[in-house]
């Protein structure tokens, strides 16, 4: 997979290609060709596609690249966000979707990926270029002569959008874009007229044009570890908290060696969950104000020296601005500045900065202050009983047999909602991942991106848990995984609602129509599908239909959970009144 701002040296050897450099046996390509090229030296073996007459043309020229496969999509909401999945796991992904009725909706994942941090390169056909000149109106668009707004539009959701106007430009615009994705972890946008997916260009040059990572200023670094170093050195306890934007911008391994060298306690952000070993013995639990898990928050709280890498702290990561570490005692590692005790050191790259502290503090003592206190006042959670196996069954069993499945080598997807804290409460052994959409928080993601993420990590076991009401927006999507027997098992968690809801501010709207979700597999599966549905109503129901899903290879199994409407996590309950707390503040007078 592709990592973020690695030295240059090491992220041009990361990327899996099987193109050779110097090939330039002929000095033209199809710019469509040009594209898949890129699109395979950047290390995509698949890209994500609906059809629509402005593509079509891109589409055939996509395809005659075997080593990027194409894969269908049923909608571009869905598209987008099975990009970004894909991306999650292999880096950098790309989508291919039809000008306006396509695009338009795939915006909203795009806004997703540049929330996330992921690079996700959209692709748009867009409209003949004889008719930009010409007063024509066209299909699929705004019935205007105005063609632009589009990759205006793109313009605020990404980090580069550009649109392709003649074949000369085509190269130098397609490497601008894939290479602003590659460097800055964001999407990009790229517009390709119909009439010239396959209209010659020159050849593409060496892949490492695209992987040229900037460097940090090197005295803005020297100043940012000496800063950080300080202040780490004179404190008595602190502590290191892994944020959500630590892998994207590649500063995973680079943590976990400054860890191991100043020695401190570690917390994880709950989007940062999977980003350090929770088997290591630093590891002190996920940070969430008054919710995090238990021992996690008192330690933080009363640290006087906190190395937030990659945080993100909005409204929800503070609990409603209830827990925030104070600035004069934190150094916080943004992707690309570093602010010590509320100073700013610009250009220094996130895994840069964490890769000299590493290296500087390993001459320094190590101080456990914070892990010896926490192995003092932990409480040791007593692992929850089995529930009987025919009484209704309830959040925790269902957690507890979700929490029995999770393995070395899988990867636990959770959908906005109580999955939300659910997820946060299971443990990972060494190798299990974790997916969470925190930032953009939008119901639906997960359908699609666990079929992109699925589609980018083969060998592992894929694990989905999802509510009914998120469920509801992208749910077709499943059929794609039965399309591709891709064996993802979803736990479909039906309590009859928008539950996050009800905590935050309840009332009628909270409530949605109830579906079938385990009979729909059937309507997927059609003639030639097989993928499995099946409904737990109690323990022993969720136990058998789990081992069934544990045993089917050849596509999907989703195990509808039925809970009560109110059979949330506690968490969720006290998370919840207190963001409703932060919302509904008064306007403040001037
Ligand atoms: C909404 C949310 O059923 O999960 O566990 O029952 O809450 P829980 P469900 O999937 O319901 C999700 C629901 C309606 N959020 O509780 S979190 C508002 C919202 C959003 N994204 C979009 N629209 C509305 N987050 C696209
Ligand atoms: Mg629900």
């Amino acid at each position: 997979m592709i990592t973020g701002m690695q030295p240059r040296s090491r992220g041009a050897t990361q990327v899996h290609s099987s193109i050779t450099e110097d090939d330039s046996s002929a000095s033209t390509v199809t710019i469509g060709s040009y594209l898949a090229t890129r699109l395979e030296q950047i290390g995509l073996k698949h890209h994500f596609a609906v059809a629509g007459d402005y593509n079509l043309v891109l589409l055939d020229q996509l395809l005659l690249n075997e080593n990027v496969r194409q894969v269908y999509c049923c909608n571009e909401l869905n598209c987008g966000f099975a990009a970004e999945g894909y991306a999650r796991a292999n880096g950098a992904a790309a989508c291919v979707v039809t000008y306006t009725v396509g695009a338009l909706s795939a915006f909203n994942a795009l806004a997703s990926a540049y929330a996330e941090s992921l690079p996700v390169i959209l692709i748009s056909g867009s409209p003949n270029t004889n008719d930009l000149g010409a007063h024509h109106l066209l299909h699929h668009t705004l019935g205007t002569l105005n063609f632009r707004y589009q990759l205006e539009m793109a313009r605020h959701i990404t980090c580069e959008a550009v649109a392709i106007t003649h074949t000369e430009e085509a190269p130098w615009l397609i490497d601008k874009a894939i290479r602003a994705a590659v460097r800055n972890r964001k999407p990009v946008y790229i517009e390709i007229p119909c009439n010239l997916s396959a209209a010659l260009c020159s050849v593409p040059g060496p892949r490492a044009a695209l992987m040229d990572f900037p460097e940090s200023d090197p005295a803005s670094l020297d100043a940012a570890v000496d800063a950080a170093r300080t202040l780490l050195r004179r404190a008595v306890r602190p502590i290191l908290l892994a944020g959500p934007r630590l892998r994207s911008y590649g500063g995973v391994n680079a943590f976990l060696n400054l860890a191991e060298a100043v020695g401190c306690g570690v917390a994880i952000m709950p989007g940062a969950k999977g980003f350090f070993p929770e088997e290591h013995k630093q590891f002190i639990g996920t940070y969430l104000g008054s919710v995090s898990s238990p021992g996690c928050s008192e330690l933080i709280e009363s640290a006087d020296a906190v190395l937030a890498a990659g945080p993100i702290f909005n409204d929800y990561t503070t609990v409603g601005w209830s827990a925030q570490p104070a600035v004069n005692k934190t150094i916080h590692v943004d992707p690309d500045r570093v602010h010590v005790a509320g100073v700013t050191y610009n250009d220094v790259f996130l895994s840069d900065f964490l890769a000299a502290l590493a290296q500087t503090a390993k001459n320094d003592p190590r101080n456990a202050t914070t892990v010896i206190e926490f192995q003092r006042t932990r409480l040791e959670c007593a692992q929850p009983a089995m529930a009987e196996p025919d009484v209704p069954l309830s959040r925790a069993e269902m957690c507890r047999q979700i929490q029995d499945i999770i393995d070395p080598n899988t990867t636990l997807i959770v959908e906005t909602g109580d999955s939300w804290f659910n997820g946060f409460n299971m443990a990972l052994p060494d190798g299990a991942k974790f997916e969470i959409e925190m930032q953009y928080g939008h119901i639906g993601w997960s359908v699609p991106a666990t079929f992109g993420y699925a589609l980018a990590a083969p060998g592992r076991r894929i694990v989905l848990m999802v509510g009914d009401g998120s469920f509801q927006l992208t749910a077709q999507e499943v059929c794609q995984m039965v399309r591709l027997k891709l064996p993802v098992i979803i736990f479909l968690v039906n309590n009859r609602g928008y539950t996050i809801e009800v905590e935050i501010h309840d009332g009628p709207y909270n409530n949605i129509k109830n579906w079938d979700y385990a009979g729909i597999m059937g309507v997927f599966n059609s003639t030639d599908g097989d993928g499995l549905g099946f409904r737990a109503a109690t323990g022993k129901e969720l136990a058998s239909a789990l081992n069934e899903a544990l045993a089917h290879k050849t596509g999907p199994t989703l195990i509808e959970c039925l809970i009560e409407r109110d059979d949330c996590t506690r968490e969720l309950m006290e998370w919840g009144s207190r963001v409703a707390v932060a919302n509904s503040r008064p306007p403040q007078c001037a």
